[in-house]
């Protein structure tokens, strides 16, 4: 079990070693670096044992639940590596259901198609009591995550979500860095995990938590060095919570959106659906003074978390939010793209769920890829109708290297996070609000909004495309692209 205090106490212990490091990466409770061992010059190894492990986080007020993570001792763990090294991973499938297979799935990382860990449809998916691995060289910096890509509604649910980061990016180094990953844990007030998904929740807005936390910590209090600059990469790791992200009490700039660095945008506040990530650069408060992380999305601000500032000052004079390098490459062509619509719709069935207004029905998920029932659909496809070991068509067939616009059309009430695999999206425009020019791998459609966004067809593959409320994508908003 872990508890508060061993969770601290490792934090304390690799602080007092590699001081230095402490400094930069400033993780907390729940989000702890993981030392990959260096295999060779560039290279680095790192182990994971995907297991059920009881846990007291301090969000849950003292009871243990029974999480399912990566390793021993951390809850989020974090992969840091710098542009240009390799990375070799091995895993372990411990995880307790008998059937309950696993892959891991790289997302935001424009790798090759063998390694983006699809079960059936990348590759055979690891059964519990054996091994995979991955092999593979991050080709772009940024702030990027790792989960399995199955049951993801529930693997989320227990925290099997793991944070990888690229350095390299920065022409003006910060004074300190800190990751923040928020999401929210379905907890009964017994303390038991509620059912991770119910049909009333998958056919609508997705199915809340009822504990809200960052890094594992309800509202943490985090000291930051005084007038100082500091890195946020935050990412909304939660399976259902749109949220709308900002500060109070300091000047703020968005430097990368999904791990992309853009000219830095003042935050006002920025609307983040499920795995979508953001760079801030900050000013902390003067000492003594605190700044705060606020959720704007519900009509009473929330606050996530608090940065209070000690020590001497670390600067004077404006703030002026540098950018970041921004990684090469291909621009959409768009005079010759070619445009392929893309539909977000409610089938019959979703449609009928949603107009039942009872509340949540209880009823779990049955079969481990898959909702047995289906709910939404691309383009009139439901997923759950193919199965990933019985693929029906893609979505659409790309050419490598050719340019694409996609348009994204939601026909329903509700938002979702649009996510593809291996591929950066050139968000264009929107016909409901200007949005500035920014590149990501997940956007957010909100209730009938219409997006257009570019992209370049990659590796030749079969690419996910989904939306990223894990219940939508488990009830059937889920496709693949092929490239060719
Ligand atoms: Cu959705």
């Amino acid at each position: 079990m872990l508890t508060r205090r061993q969770l601290l106490a490792g934090a304390a212990v690799f602080s007092s070693s590699t001081a230095a490091s402490f400094a930069l990466t400033g993780f907390r409770a729940g989000a702890r670096e993981v030392i990959g061992h260096p295999i060779a010059t560039g290279a680095k190894s790192v182990a994971f044992d995907l297991a059920e492990r009881p846990t007291a986080l301090p969000c849950f007020n003292g009871k243990t639940l029974p999480l399912w993570t990566f390793q021993e001792g951390a809850l989020f763990p974090i992969v840091r590596m710098k542009l240009g090294e390799r990375l070799k991973t091995r895993f372990k499938n411990d995880l307790p259901r008998p059937g309950e297979h696993a892959s891991i799935h790289w997302h935001g990382l424009r790798i090759p198609n063998r390694e983006d860990g699809v079960p059936y449809m990348t590759q055979q998916p690891i059964d519990p009591g054996q091994e995979g691995s991955y092999d593979f060289t991050p080709p772009d910096t940024g702030s990027f995550f790792f989960h399995t890509h199955c049951n993801s509604a529930e693997h989320f649910g227990r925290g099997l979500i793991g944070a990888l980061i690229i350095e390299g990016d920065e022409i003006a180094p910060p004074d300190a860095e800190y990751v923040l990953m928020m999401k929210d844990w379905r907890v009964s007030p017994e303390g038991t995990f509620l059912p991770f998904s119910t049909d009333d929740g998958a056919a609508k807005a997705g199915t809340s938590g009822t504990i809200r936390s960052v890094n594992g910590e309800t509202k943490p209090v985090i000291k930051v060095p005084s007038s100082a600059d500091v890195r946020i990469r935050f990412y909304n790791v939660d399976p259902v919570r749109i949220s709308e992200i900002g500060f109070e009490g300091c000047e703020a700039a968005i430097i990368a959106v999904d791990g992309n660095g853009l000219n830095p945008l003042p935050l006002e506040s920025w609307r983040m659906g499920p795995a979508m990530r953001l760079d801030i650069l900050l000013r902390t408060a003067p000492e003594g003074g605190t700044v705060r992380l606020m959720d704007f999305f519900s009509k009473i601000p929330v606050v996530l978390a608090e940065f209070k500032s000690e020590g001497p000052a670390k600067r004077s004079g404006k703030f002026t939010a540098t950018p970041l390098k921004v990684m090469p490459y291909e621009k959409v062509n768009v005079s010759a793209a070619e445009r392929i619509p893309f539909e977000f719709s409610a089938t019959a069935t979703g449609a009928a769920v949603a107009a039942l207004s009872q509340t949540s029905s209880g009823i779990y998920i049955g079969s481990l890829c898959l909702a047995n029932r289906t709910f939404w659909a691309i383009n009139k496809q439901a997923w759950p109708a193919m199965d990933h070991r019985n693929l029906g068509p893609p979505l659409a067939v790309l050419k490598s290297g050719q340019s694409y616009i996609f348009e994204l059309i939601n026909r329903t009430p509700h938002s979702h996070p649009i996510h593809i695999h291996g591929h950066t999206f050139e968000v264009l425009n929107s016909n409901r609000r200007h949005l500035p020019p920014f590149r990501a791998d997940t956007v957010l459609l909100l209730p009938k909004e219409r997006i257009e966004v570019g992209l370049v067809a990659g590796e030749p593959g079969k690419w996910m495309f989904h939306c990223h409320i894990l219940e939508h994508q488990e009830a059937g908003m889920m496709g693949y692209i092929t490239v060719v």
